[in-house]
Order: structure tokens, then sequence, then C-alpha cells
């Protein structure tokens, strides 16, 4: 890639015209993928506990050492049954600092989603306030472990012993990661994974549910059939949140390249890290030394009252450049509809998520980003942020 000087600001033009994504998926081997996909269109088996839905499972069970993974059509949907089955009721506390599906999953079952803040180091739950906003109506804590690290499980498995209240995680962020060589599956109740096509481990849409108890995995695999027990025999409320062949073929076929996709990342977070070394107004979110990741988000904090441009500045030249850089998880799920109407006083409960959102972005990464487009990412990002 060749880059000039604009006329602008001193900002650098970028020539390639291809749009560099947050989410561009990765895909593992294409021959693999084509062997799998003719293989399933041979047999006629394309979805309802089909073989390979089967073989992942037991795959992804295998990798995280959990006894129980039930494979699902999405995380959202994932995040539902284990609501459901999980019997929670009235109120649940999440963080507000998340994708906006971890409160839909609660609300869409008339369960309130009280929002709660978080540690500004982590982006992620601050268990001391998860404890304040405990109410009489608190059944449970939905935990979300962002951007490739896990939350601080252990107080708030504190708080949810103490409590009687259910814990489980949101860990569509987590697949891949582990917290005192445990890794994240293993976790309270159930723990959810997402494999949508964003994800560094994609089966086009798709998602996974962890649990190590027996029973709440057969209450599950009920759910996600319709409750189907064998024909004709329906034994529980159930939804349709079966996992297709087609994209456990895909899952099957990644799993094969886990290690290059995780590879890939580190290496870019390293490039950034490096390229956007020594800038006072950014702030990089840092991964744990000695546990496990997937390195799958770039995400850098720029501090608005440092910066010579602000964080929205600095995303719109982005993508005046083709760098569609994204401010999740802006403007925090208490700033949406309906919690936005439900609940317009949370915002002042909220002062680091309402910091939070204004300062943070979050960059391409992934197999389908080179190594110079991330230099001039750096490059140009540095320049915007020191104004020269
Ligand atoms: N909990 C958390 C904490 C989550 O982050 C998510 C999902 C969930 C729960 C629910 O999981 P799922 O039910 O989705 O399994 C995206 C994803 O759709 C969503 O899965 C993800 N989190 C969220 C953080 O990001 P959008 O609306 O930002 O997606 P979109 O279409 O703008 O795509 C993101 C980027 O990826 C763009 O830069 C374009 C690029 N892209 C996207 C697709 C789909 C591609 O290059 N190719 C593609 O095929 O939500």
């Amino acid at each position: 890639m060749t880059t000039e000087k604009s006329k602008t600001g001193g900002m650098l033009q970028r020539t390639s015209e291809e749009p560099l994504h947050v989410g561009r998926p990765n895909i593992g081997d294409r021959d693999g993928l084509m062997q799998r996909f003719n293989d399933l269109l041979d047999r006629r088996w394309l979805t309802n506990a089909g073989r390979y839905v089967g073989e992942l499972e037991q795959r992804l069970a295998e990798y995280l050492g959990v006894k129980h993974v039930v494979a699902v059509c999405n995380a959202t949907i994932g995040l539902e049954i284990a609501i459901k089955a999980l019997e929670l009721r009235g109120e649940v506390i999440v963080p507000s600092f998340t994708f906006v599906a971890t409160a839909h999953a609660l609300q869409w079952q008339e369960i309130t989603p009280v929002f709660c803040d978080v540690d500004p180091r982590t982006h992620m739950l601050d268990p001391d306030q998860v404890e304040m906003r405990v109410t009489p109506r608190t059944s449970g804590i939905m935990g979300v472990h962002l951007w490739g690290r896990t939350c601080d499980v252990e107080a708030l498995q504190k708080i949810a012993e103490r409590r009687r209240l259910t814990l489980f995680f949101d860990a569509a962020h987590a697949f891949g990661c582990s917290r005192g060589g445990t890794m994240a599956g293993n976790f309270g109740a159930a723990e959810v994974f997402s494999f949508h096509a964003t994800k560094f481990f994609n089966t086009f849409e798709g998602g996974a549910v962890a649990t190590n108890d027996s029973a709440l995995a057969r209450k599950m695999r009920l759910m996600k059939n319709f409750g189907f027990a064998g024909y004709d025999d329906v034994v529980s409320i159930g939804t349709n949140g079966k996992m297709t062949e087609i994209c456990a073929a895909m899952g099957l076929t990644n799993l094969e390249s886990l290690d290059h996709f995780i590879d890939v990342n580190r290496r870019n977070y390293e490039l950034y890290r490096e390229g956007l070394s020594g800038v006072p107004a950014i702030r990089f979110l840092e991964y744990e030394e000695g546990e496990r990741t997937n390195y799958q988000y770039i995400v850098i904090e720029i501090d608005n009252d440092r910066s010579a441009a602000s964080r929205d500045e600095v995303m719109n030249a982005l993508w005046q450049q083709r760098i569609m850089a994204r401010r999740y998880f802006y403007p925090g799920c208490h700033r949406m509809e309906p919690y936005r109407s439900l609940a317009p006083h949370d915002a002042m409960l909220l002062p680091r998520t309402e910091d939070l959102v204004q300062r943070t972005l979050v960059l391409p990464t992934g197999t389908a980003v080179a190594e110079d487009d991330i230099q001039f990412i750096c490059r140009f990002i540095r320049a915007a942020v020191t104004g020269t």
C-alpha cells in the first residue's frame, strides 16, 4: 500500500479501495469445507440432530474441557434458552456496556435487565456495583466476558452465593479464553458463546451453550428443539434453536485453523500496540498475562480532552479512508429502546459506562487485515490524535 500526505491536517491517504472491517470473517481450509458441504448434500441431512452438529459439540466440549456443549443457531437464542432453562425471573443484573443482545435476551422474556456499571480498566462488571444493584426481585447475574477476556468470575460467584442468585455468562467474545488456567465455558451455571461471522471462530451464524450441569444441558437440548423428547412427544416449552449442518461443517473446518486464527490476531495486536505506543491520549486494552486469549478485538480508548481529534472525529476520518472502525458499544444499552424509555434515569447510575462509550474505538483485525494495513491505521490514528 502506498501513502501520501493529504491537503487536510497532514492526514495520510489510503490508496486501496478495499474496505477494512472490524469483523471480516476468518475462513479455514476451503477444500475441506467443500468436501463437508458435498458430503452433507450427498447424505441429504441438512439440520435436526445431524452428524456434523454432534461432532462439533463433541470437539468443542473436548477443547473447552467441559461436560456439555449444546450447539445453537446463534448466541442470542442461546442466551434465551439458558435464561429460560435456568428459570430466571424478575430482574437480572447485566452491564449496559455490551452488545444489545445481552439485554434483549432477558427483556424478550419479560425479565428486567438491571444495568450495572463497569470497571473502567477492564470494561466489565464491577462487582461492588453489582452488589449495590441487588433487590428482592433479583434472580440472577449475567456477567459478560468482553473483548476476549473473562470478567471477575470469582467476585461475582461470591456475591451470587451470598445473595442466592444464579450466575451465568454471556461469553460471546470469550471462545478460546481461560481464567486461572480454566477455559471459559466452565464458569457459573452456563456460558454462551457466539460463533457469528464476525467472531474469530465462526459457523456463519451460530453459538453454543457450555455447562457442567447435566440436568441443565438435557433441559436446554429439549428446549432448542421445541421440547421434543421423541417423535410426537413434547415434554417442555421450546423454541427452534438448532444449528444447521452447513454451519457445523463450517465450525468443524474452522476449528482446524483455530490456532492459526489466534496467532494472526496476536500478531495484529502486537503490531497495533507497537504502532500506537507512546501516544498519551490513547489507552490500549491489555490482555491478561498467563491467560489464554483469542485477541479477537483491538480496543483503544481515546482521551477526548488530550487528543487533537475526538474519538468520533478519528472514526469519521478513518471511515473516509475506508477503514470501518466501530465505536462498540455506543451509546450503551441503557440509551437504546426499550430500555431508555423503561428506565430513563439509568444514565445517572452508569457514569463509567457513559464515559467509555465516548472513548472506545474498535479497530480492524483478523486474517483479512495485512501488516501494512495495520501500520497505515496506526500512523493515521497517531497523526489524528497528536495533530501532526
Ligand atoms: N453478546 C455479545 C457481547 C455480543 O457481542 C453478541 C454479538 C451477542 C451477545 C449475540 O451474538 P449472536 O446472536 O450475533 O451470535 C456484530 C455482530 O452481528 C454480532 O454478532 C456481534 N456481537 C456484534 C459485536 O457485532 P454489527 O451490527 O456490528 O454487525 P455488522 O453487520 O455491522 O458487521 C460488523 C463488521 O463485520 C462490519 O465491519 C462488516 C463486517 N462483516 C460482517 C459480516 C456479517 C463482514 O466483513 N462479513 C460479514 O459476513 O453486529
